[in-house]
């Protein structure tokens, strides 16, 4: 009898065991998991390169809209798990719910750019986009590009908000009333016109001086040079070449010369000569270092002291691919020498350029001329409607190139 009982006990206890064990351990391999969080580095790739077929346009902000892509792609990616098909379409919730975490990471920028539309149930979303993009790549800066948009949304009928090409040409007229300030080329309305060119290292200064003479000087104009940039015998060369070039006399200093007194001096010999214009070349400098900024103010007041009214234009010259810091040497210089026009040159290498959107806009000074490279002719007047639209050229005209 105990021995019946001892054996049923055992019997109980290895059914237990068995059931137990058979519940742990699955009799398959566990399936590839949908619930378990994806990796960035999983989810990017596909993302993008649907983001890209789909909406991504601009070309000269290759790197940027890249980025964009793959903020965007990894939101898309969290959102909706499992697994998006390919030809899935983005819905303008989902966008809009991107805008907002790319509007963070932007310091809230593009959210701010997209609330100006909030409401607007007919502006396709893509639109927005394009213009975000080609404006951020275009360097028109965050504060212009809005100023920008809140015009073309003020200007236009709610119906017409949804309009492509109506949005766009309110936005190419907007930019081209800021631009458009009426000022050409220079005019020579005294003998003698005296120019003084301004600006940082590099940026095409004594360049545009060459570019100009060589203009005048093919008008029939009489042109005589001065080397204000005293510091360097390289510079002081490199216009002597140009006036060579032209059949221009250069009036130089001694090395180190006090370039206020060269520019005094060249002011009185243009007089004396009877020459239609004078352009006087300055020494790059930093608009950040004081004594620089004081020196170029000292300039100018040598010149009106050699004759009254003079100069009678103060050019700011620019380098397009600068970007936003352009804006900040204009603001200093303005103060320091208050010049009356930019120069905005090296627009043949770069996409970009829009910052003199935002300088007009601030400073109310017009561009005069643009340079598209370093022979003379490659020195052209400043035409609004064609800057315009070389800027914010058509988002699809982009894609198709
Ligand atoms: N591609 C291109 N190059 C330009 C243009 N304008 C000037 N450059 C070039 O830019 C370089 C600098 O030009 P400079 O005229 O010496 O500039 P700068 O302002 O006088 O320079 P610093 O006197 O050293 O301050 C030169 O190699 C020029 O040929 C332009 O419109 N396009
Ligand atoms: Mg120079």
């Amino acid at each position: 009898m105990t021995i019946a009982i001892i054996i049923a006990v055992l019997v109980v206890a290895a059914l237990g065991l068995f059931f137990a064990f058979s519940k742990s351990k699955p009799a398959l391999p566990p399936a590839e998991s949908h619930d378990e969080p994806r990796t960035k580095a999983q989810g990017i790739e596909p993302s993008i390169e649907r983001a890209s077929n789909k909406r991504v346009s601009v070309k000269a902000s290759a790197a940027r809209v890249s980025s964009v892509a793959e903020v965007a792609s990894a939101n898309v990616m969290e959102a909706s798990e499992p697994p998006p098909p390919m030809s899935r379409q983005v819905s303008a919730d989902e966008v809009r719910g991107l805008r907002k975490g790319l509007g963070a990471s932007r310091g809230g920028f593009i959210a701010r750019l997209a609330s100006l539309f909030v409401g607007k149930r007919e502006l396709d979303p893509n639109l927005v986009e394009q213009l975000e993009e080609i404006m951020l790549s275009s360097d028109v800066g965050a504060k212009t590009t809005q100023l920008l948009l809140e015009r073309v949304r003020e200007g236009l009928e709610r119906k017409a908000l949804a309009d492509r090409d109506a949005v766009w040409g309110a936005l190419r007229a907007q930019a081209n009333a800021i631009l458009d300030l009426g000022a050409g080329k220079l005019e020579l309305k005294h003998k003698p016109t005296v120019v003084l060119m301004v600006g940082v290292n590099g940026v095409g200064k004594t360049t545009t001086i060459g570019k100009l003479a060589t203009q005048f000087s093919q008008e029939g104009k009489k042109v005589m040079l001065a080397a204000g940039d005293t510091f360097r015998a390289a510079a002081v060369a490199q216009l002597e070449v140009w006036g060579k070039r032209v059949g221009a006399e250069v009036i130089r200093g001694k090395e180190g010369a006090d370039p206020g007194a060269v520019a005094f001096e060249a002011t009185q010999k243009a007089i004396d000569a009877g020459v239609d214009v004078l352009l006087i070349d300055t020494a790059g400098r930093l608009h950040t270092k004081a004594p620089l900024m004081d020196e170029i103010k000292k300039v100018r007041r040598s010149i009106s002291k050699a004759l009254d009214g003079a100069p009678h234009e103060t050019l700011l010259v620019l380098d397009a691919t600068t970007g936003q810091n352009a804006l900040t040497q204009a603001q200093m210089f303005k103060e320091a020498v208050d010049f009356t026009g930019i120069v905005l040159t090296k627009l043949d290498g770069t996409a970009k350029g829009g910052i003199v959107v935002s300088i007009c806009d601030e400073l109310r000074v017009p561009v005069r001329y643009i340079g598209l490279g370093e022979r003379a002719e490659d020195l052209r007047e400043f035409y609004a409607p064609a800057f315009v639209e070389a800027l914010f050229g058509d988002a699809d005209e982009s894609q198709a190139a």
